[in-house]
């Protein structure tokens, strides 16, 4: 396969304005009717090259006329056409039920279901797939009324109506424009939520949440979820649902979270579905982001839309910037920044480390579903957040409502983003345009000298991006650089002259900065990268006792929390390389600062909570040049083990203090259920006193998911004896619900256990796994080769077999979900080279597979460049 070029963009030759769609439903045999009214785009005599793939051609007309004048290949249909005006009408035929990619139109749990973006929508009829071609869509769906009582499509229902056979028909009609990336149809037999949210303007619009027969009581905090982005969307950006109808579908077998599709949200029944009893305070977290995140979508994607793939991040990392800033306003600002953080950490950087490292805008694509990735979404968001920063909130929303008035009804690009921005503030961000086209992280080297006689402080701040696989030469960056600097008690400096000082922000623009503090008594602690102002590494040397100080001082959270992980991942690296001979000056101001930050958990339960928890091996993993897997992994675990030992009593407490009150999924009752199983597993790591009664205990009481879970986790991280009779009563208790039977798959699969790869094979055979549905393939696949550190990089390389020998059973099955898990396999460059060449040597296997789908192709051929 050949890679497209984001330079090779050329507006489409011809426009469709108005798409006319039947769809007569049949399990093996849906027909396809589509007919669109076309324009000559431009003075030019191409032909009308049209997307499609796996489609049974039936006929075409133009005009009404028969058509047999055309060619047609494996993945285009082409005609010569001399009207610059015309209607061309299109029968085809797909088989839904052999759809096993969950791309285009497919048939699973007894329901149709759509996925279109990126490039799906050719895989139902041949057509412009691209999203800056944008057009009206009314579409008819004909099925059976007993088994499909409930045919969705975009937009407003329009007209039913019964046939004499048994099937009924439904007509939809989208008054907005928009690209084929965004259609979708379902046809079902559903449980239906209803409920209303009236718009600012007063405009009463009707919510509708479908869901599987019998799940009606899940589908409440989805629902809350939905009206609360609808208003957060108002009163922060002014924007308003613009449909008298918002529909959303849950379905059980779908690659990703959900799609934003115009009107009609198709979700992962995960991010969906919840109850008290059966999902984590995680899981009802994720829902009100994902709700959200799509919701927003509505404008960031959908009523302003992307010109080309390459531009994804247009609305991916908007979006994403978006339901950051929503889910911070609905719980802990700091919470969830740093997890946004911890995302980049474990995952963006790793990815920037590997053969697949790419800008936010990429260049070069030769399968776009490959792109949907965390530089293009998380690293995309942050992005967003600098411009924020840069220009202030009320300055990021003149720009935005510059953006929305300019583009409304188009399909635009990041650099028409960047100007909306710009023309709004005046603030130039001609440099800072770099972010887009520039991968890898950069890291900022920052250095001080102090002076005592004349009382002068100099502090240099150095920029450098390392090169990466895609990009040798790299440029500076404008990189906004919060930080201040602390006196010896604490307090925060100002100095009027200074005027970086009183921003608490440095703008970095050149190689080096260089700030003087003058008349100072003594060196001060430079508390630095304030609220993660940028996705960058920092490299300063901290004496131990300044990052106490930060810890216990800095204004700012989220420095507090990573002077933390900082003090953390010290202890562990030292210990990794030298086990034998620990550094106790070190150990020991380790664990004064985490006995401080037990006094935080009363103020600050949701500071103190992240503050308590170690980084994580991912993480770590990115701080060193080159990863020594047991060493790393096990001097992980005796820091965590000195803290649980040393800290018993403490650990005992916290648990105790924890109120046990029934489950309520609202902040303060998150935060203490978190620092409770934190606690425990601390308990239970130390093998404190009656450790596996506390733990038994909460395990018969739990209400709910959050605290069962933990008790899990604990027992799990805790080897304790325990584990699998717990693991036996769970899945007995929960094998009707899959959803919450992932929950059990996952910690089966990341147990790090010598035997690993004789139980996954039993997981794989178990009678509800199957590697059809992605959620199963996440929970037993996903979680072995992302989390599973010693099963997974086993010295004998069986842990890379493993994984190999599943996606070449996936390849086949579903492309995208094959090439979503082989990202660890991908990252090999960071691993000792006796890794590195077991990696490769499954890479290279799969790379000799026939019949490899574009996805693998790209991936695994960038690996092994
Ligand atoms: N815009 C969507 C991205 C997407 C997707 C969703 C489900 C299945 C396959 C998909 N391919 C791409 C999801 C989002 O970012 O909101
Ligand atoms: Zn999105």
């Amino acid at each position: 396969p050949v890679a497209k070029k984001r330079s090779d963009y050329r507006a489409p030759d011809f426009l469709i304005d108005h798409v006319d769609m039947a769809f007569h439903l049949d399990v093996t045999q849906t027909r396809v009717i589509s007919t669109s009214r076309f324009t000559r785009n431009g003075q030019h005599q191409s032909p009308l090259v049209l997307d499609g793939e796996n489609l049974q051609l039936i006929s075409v007309t133009i005009n009404g006329e028969p058509v047999t004048d055309y060619h047609q290949s494996d993945e285009h249909l082409t005609l010569n056409i001399n009207q610059n005006d015309f209607e061309l009408c299109i029968e085809t035929r797909i088989n839904p039920q052999e759809n096993k990619t969950l791309e285009g139109l497919y048939f699973s749990g007894g329901a149709y279901c759509t996925q279109c973006e990126a490039e799906g929508f050719r895989k139902i009829t041949y057509f412009l797939d691209r999203p800056d071609v944008l057009a009206k869509y009314d579409v008819t769906i004909f099925a059976d009324k007993t088994r499909y009582p409930h045919m969705l499509s975009n937009g407003n229902q329009i007209d039913k109506g019964e046939l004499d056979d048994g099937r009924h028909w439904v007509k939809w009609q989208d008054p907005f424009k928009k690209p084929s990336y965004l259609f979708a149809l379902v046809a079902g037999n559903f449980d239906l939520l209803t409920d209303r949210f009236v718009t600012q303007s007063g405009r009463s619009v009707a919510l509708e949440l479908y869901v599987d027969k019998g799940a009606l009581d899940k589908g409440h905090h989805a629902l809350a979820s939905l009206k609360k982005a609808m208003a957060w969307d108002e009163q922060v950006f002014g924007l308003e649902y613009d449909l008298d109808i918002y529909m959303i579908v849950a379905v059980d077998f779908f690659n990703m979270g959900a799609m934003e599709n115009k009107g009609l949200n198709v979700f992962n029944s995960k991010f969906v579905l919840a109850d008290a009893e059966s999902a984590t305070d995680d899981d009802f977290f994720n829902i009100e982001a994902v709700i959200g995140h799509e919701y927003f979508h509505n404008w960031t994607g959908n009523r302003v839309t992307c010109r080309d793939w390459f531009q994804l991040s247009l609305k991916e990392g908007l979006t994403v910037f978006r339901d950051q800033q929503f889910s911070a306003d609905m719980s802990s600002p700091v919470f969830n920044r740093i997890k946004n953080v911890q995302i980049i950490r474990e995952h963006q950087f790793a990815e920037d480390a590997s053969a697949m490292a790419h800008p936010i805008r990429p260049e070069e694509v030769i399968e776009m579903n490959n792109f949907y990735t965390v530089t293009v979404y998380d690293k995309g968001a942050e992005v967003i957040r600098m411009m924020h920063t840069l220009l202030g909130a009320a300055g990021f929303r003149q720009g935005m409502d510059l953006y929305f008035s300019r583009f409304d009804g188009q399909a635009v690009t990041c650099d028409d983003f960047v100007q909306a921005m710009q023309d709004a503030t005046q603030v130039d961000l001609s440099q800072f345009r770099r972010w887009y086209s520039q991968s890898g992280t950069p890291k900022v080297k920052v250095t001080d000298s102090f002076d005592a006689k004349t009382g002068v402080y100099h502090i240099d701040f150095t920029q450098n991006t390392p090169p990466t696989a895609d990009q040798k030469v790299k440029q500076n960056l404008h990189i906004p650089f919060k930080f201040e600097l602390l006196d010896e008690k604490g307090n925060s400096i100002s100095d009027d002259s200074v005027p970086e000082l009183s921003a608490k922000m440095i703008e970095l623009t050149s190689r080096v900065h260089r700030i003087t503090v003058t008349g100072l008594q003594a060196k001060p602690t430079p508390s630095l990268l304030h609220d993660f102002s940028a996705p960058i590494k920092v490299d300063y040397a901290y004496s131990h006792q300044q990052l106490s100080n930060i810890i216990l001082y800095s204004g700012d959270d989220f420095a507090r929390w990573d002077a933390s992980q900082r003090l953390y991942s010290r202890c562990i690296h030292n210990l990794a390389i030298s086990p034998d001979t620990p550094d106790d000056e070190l150990l020991d101001s380790m664990l004064q600062a985490v006995q401080g930050i037990f006094d935080i958990a009363d103020v600050n339960p949701a500071l103190a909570g992240a503050m308590l928890s170690l980084p994580s091996f991912e993480t770590l993993s990115q701080q060193v040049d080159e990863i020594q897997v047991e060493a790393l992994y096990h001097a992980q675990r005796s820091v965590r083990n000195l803290i649980a030992t040393t800290l018993s009593d403490q650990w005992s407490t916290l648990y105790h203090k924890q109120a046990v009150v029934p489950y309520r999924y609202v902040a303060d009752d998150v935060d203490s259920r978190r620092l409770r199983n934190l606690s425990l597993s601390y308990l239970v790591q130390a093998g404190a006193p009656q450790s596996s009664d506390i733990l038994l205990a909460q395990f018969a009481q739990a209400d709910n998911m959050t605290d069962c879970l933990g008790v899990l986790k604990a027992a799990q991280f805790g080897e304790l004896k325990q584990f699998d009779q717990l693991m036996e009563q769970f899945e007995t208790r929960w094998r009707h619900d899959p959803l919450v039977l992932d929950k059990w798959f996952a910690l089966h699969a990341n147990m790090e256990r010598s035997d690993i790869l004789v139980r996954l094979p039993l997981l794989l055979s178990h009678d509800k796994f199957s590697l059809d549905n992605p959620n199963r393939v996440r929970s037993v696949l996903g979680s072995f080769a992302f989390y599973n550190v010693l099963g997974f990089h086993a010295v004998d390389g069986s842990g890379y077999k493993f994984l190999a020998d599943y996606i070449l059973k996936l390849n086949s099955v579903n492309p995208q979900v094959a090439a979503r898990i082989i990202t660890p396999l991908t990252q090999w460059q960071k691993f000792d080279e006796k890794r590195r060449e077991l990696m490769r040597y499954q890479l290279a296997r799969i790379a000799d597979c026939q019949d490899l789908s574009k996805d693998l192709i790209e991936k695994v051929s960038k690996s092994l460049n």
